[in-house]
């Protein structure tokens, strides 16, 4: 059952890996973000969109032509994208943010948090997998290395909002507290894990996750998926958090608009949150990729 208290969230992400909470989107707030989402994955797959994640690639960065397919669209708040200032108030919504400033707490404050990522996940034309993964750790690491990065705060939060149902993401529950196994290095890209299960999300419904926890996507042609993917970080996180961030694109975050936001209040927060990304941007510099693919 999902939940819509934030209270001990935390201890459950960091004992699971994962959490599914509800996004309290109403039914008509669901159908205009369905919508809106279907528009730009039409003009995404007519190669009218060249921020796209394209079959065969797991990894950024991805060519922007369509032709062999998509299973993703890049950037929803950039401005140049129809629809953007739905997807922005979608991503700032104070829902979200109770949460994820729970999942960063104890005492997370507002100045502390950092815009980050915000792309939407659709079904591909064909069948299509993801390998066995964790975001930011490559498979050549050592199960010391492993251990290392895994002992670090997280210094972000991540989901997957349902808009139709979703069963596609695949995790092993408390792999982001652990080395990988010999089983698990050995197995094949795709091989069933002792221990894996299917997230399966109802429309509305958001799954936080670890990003480091082993996981994969497994993609069906035939089952519609409009699913928005999205991370918020902690200024603590930094540089570590900055490659993964920024090997995504840049050019667009300057321009986010948030006069579409409610408050006055919520559009200084999210100003704030927008000007931190673009500050830890210039402090990098250039970052590279987190994984080959
Ligand atoms: O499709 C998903 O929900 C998972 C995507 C994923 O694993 C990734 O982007 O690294």
């Amino acid at each position: 059952m999902p939940t819509t208290q934030t209270q001990g969230l935390k201890a459950s992400l960091e004992r699971d890996g994962f959490i599914i909470v509800s996004s309290n989107l109403t039914h008509a707030e669901l159908e205009t973000l369905r919508i809106a989402s279907h528009n730009i994955t039409a003009l995404a797959r007519a190669g009218k969109w060249p921020h796209i994640r394209t079959l065969p690639r797991q990894f950024p960065p991805w060519p922007s032509d369509p032709s062999l397919g998509i299973w993703g669209v890049q950037q929803l708040m950039n401005p140049s994208l129809p629809d953007h200032a739905l997807f922005t108030k979608t991503y700032f919504a104070p829902t979200t943010l109770a949460t994820v400033r729970e999942l960063l707490g104890p005492d997370c404050r507002d100045e502390q948090l950092v815009m980050e990522l915000f792309n939407l996940l659709v079904r591909p034309d064909e069948n299509f997998e993801l390998r066995w993964h964790r975001d930011d750790i490559p498979p050549t690491a050592t199960a010391d290395e492993e251990l290392a990065r895994l002992g670090r705060p997280a210094f972000h939060a991540q989901w997957n909002m349902a808009l139709y149902r979703d069963a596609s993401l695949i995790l092993i529950p408390c792999s982001h507290r652990r080395a990988r196994s010999q089983v698990e290095r050995e197995a094949g890209p795709y091989d069933e894990l002792p221990g894996e299960i299917r997230v399966v999300l109802e429309p509305g419904e958001m799954a936080f996750y670890d990003n480091n926890i082993l996981h994969r996507g497994a993609y069906d042609s035939k089952v519609e998926r409009a699913t928005l993917h999205g991370s918020m970080g902690h200024v603590e996180g930094g540089g570590l958090r900055a490659r993964n961030v920024l090997q995504h694109g840049r050019e667009w975050i300057e321009g986010v608009e948030l006069g579409g936001l409610e408050t006055e209040k919520e559009r200084e927060r999210a100003a704030g949150m927008r000007d931190r990304l673009v500050k830890l941007g210039e402090r990098v510099g250039e970052t590279g990729f987190s994984q080959d693919d």
